[in-house]
């Protein structure tokens, strides 16, 4: 299975083509879309999400609620494209910059100058429209998807806020699946931490007042995996590699750890590696979960654990120094507008990214062209190891 998106920030919308997905598995608009909405919420977000209501399409794929087997296209329509057609549209229009709404001043941080270097544009425009993080709307489609199959098979994901500018929430391991995604939907900022709810808001409202932006850190945890999916054998098959190059393709994500993460560095290898124990009921199973749910690049068959790093985000309304691409004078960059903390909306991205790459590797290891036949493939395979 595997999916591309195409569309510009301010665009007129944005597409995803989800491809070698089984057919006949049941799937409803209402699936996509509460994550869709769930991505636009959040405390910190700015006056943007205020002009979008993120509602998917499907125009291919999926008839009477159910997949065809044939690609799956889902369009969101940009609401702020009213305000953007002539900027942002396929027709040539006048030299005159102000019209077109030219940036020769790359923003620190951003892909602005990079970009402009790389494919020769002196209008900056042409980078920061797709660079944009409104694209991560079109990979949360295409995750809530991949959730959507996941959870048909018993495997269920959460995604939430660990950390914001230095706040960090307390672990909660017995938490069940359930409470993990209740109590991060009930908090503005997504975290399972009451205790530090008011504190990271504080800290967001302050970055705000101050011009500035600020990061934070994601969690995403995820039930249900059988031990064994994902592979040893090559590199480009270790299922935690390719969970961690899709993490940091998130826009503005900078670092990844399973488990104990970097904390493994520092501890004795009895204080990082999992004891191995066995049931009749469960089969193998860890007396603990330091490692995050993976060994060897494949599922050990606990929670997989994984967190993602956001630094803050670059556009921002402090301005920092840069040049002018046309002048090459100095100048402070400053913006119109920006979300002053994304880190809560980054949790619903990281969820759907992680599901999409767990789904994908279920597919590889099961390739079935029916739903009907993976669900049964996956049950025999849990019983097999389970009684291995
Ligand atoms: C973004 C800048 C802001 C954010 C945007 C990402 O958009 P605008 O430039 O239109 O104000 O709101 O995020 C989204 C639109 C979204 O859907 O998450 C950026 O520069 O990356």
């Amino acid at each position: 299975m595997r999916y591309l998106t195409a569309g510009e920030s301010h665009g007129k919308q944005l597409t995803t083509i989800i491809e070698g997905l089984p057919a006949r598995m049941p799937l409803t608009i209402d699936d996509i879309n509460q994550s869709l909405l769930r991505r636009q919420k959040g405390h910190g977000r700015g006056k943007r999400m205020q002009i979008e209501k993120d509602l998917a399409e499907v125009t291919s794929g999926v008839r009477h609620g159910y997949t065809l087997g044939s690609p799956v296209t889902l369009v969101i329509h940009n609401d702020d494209f009213k305000h953007w057609k002539d900027i942002m549209g396929e027709a040539s229009l006048e030299e005159d910059k102000k019209i077109r709404r030219t940036v020769s001043r790359p923003r620190p941080g951003h892909a602005d100058l990079n970009g402009a270097l790389k494919y020769g544009h002196r209008d900056m425009r042409n980078v920061l429209e797709r660079s944009s993080a409104r694209e991560t709307a079109a990979r949360v489609a295409a995750g809530a998807v991949a959730k959507t199959l996941l959870k048909q098979l018993g495997i269920e994901i959460s995604g939430y806020v660990k950390e914001i500018a230095g706040i960090v929430a307390e672990d909660s391991p017995s938490l069940t699946m359930k409470e993990r995604q209740d109590m991060s939907e009930s908090s503005p900022v997504r975290t399972l931490d009451k205790q530090v709810e008011q504190p990271m808001m504080d800290a967001i409202d302050k970055a705000k007042k101050d011009g500035d932006s600020i990061g934070g850190v994601v969690e995403v945890c995820v039930e249900g995996m059988p031990a064994g999916v994902g592979s040893y054998v090559h590199y480009d098959r270790k299922l935690d590699s390719r969970i961690a190059g899709s993490v940091v393709s998130i826009n503005a994500f900078k670092g990844v750890e399973f488990g104990l993460g970097f904390e493994a560095a520092r501890r004795n290898g009895s204080q990082v590696h999992d004891e191995i124990a066995w049931s009749e009921e469960k089969g193998y199973y860890r007396k603990t979960n330091r490692l995050g749910g993976f060994e060897g690049g494949m599922t050990t068959g606990m929670p997989i654990v994984v967190k993602g790093v956001m630094k803050p985000i670059p556009t921002l309304y402090k301005p920092l120094q840069s040049v002018d691409i046309d002048s090459k004078e100095a100048f402070n960059a400053s913006i119109e507008r920006s979300d002053s903390c994304a880190v809560p909306a980054a949790s619903v991205v990281m969820e759907h990214v992680v599901a999409f790459e767990i789904a994908k590797a279920v597919l590889e290891q099961f390739p079935f062209d029916q739903f009907p036949n993976l669900a049964e493939a996956i049950n025999d395979y849990r019983e097999e190891i389970r009684c291995f």
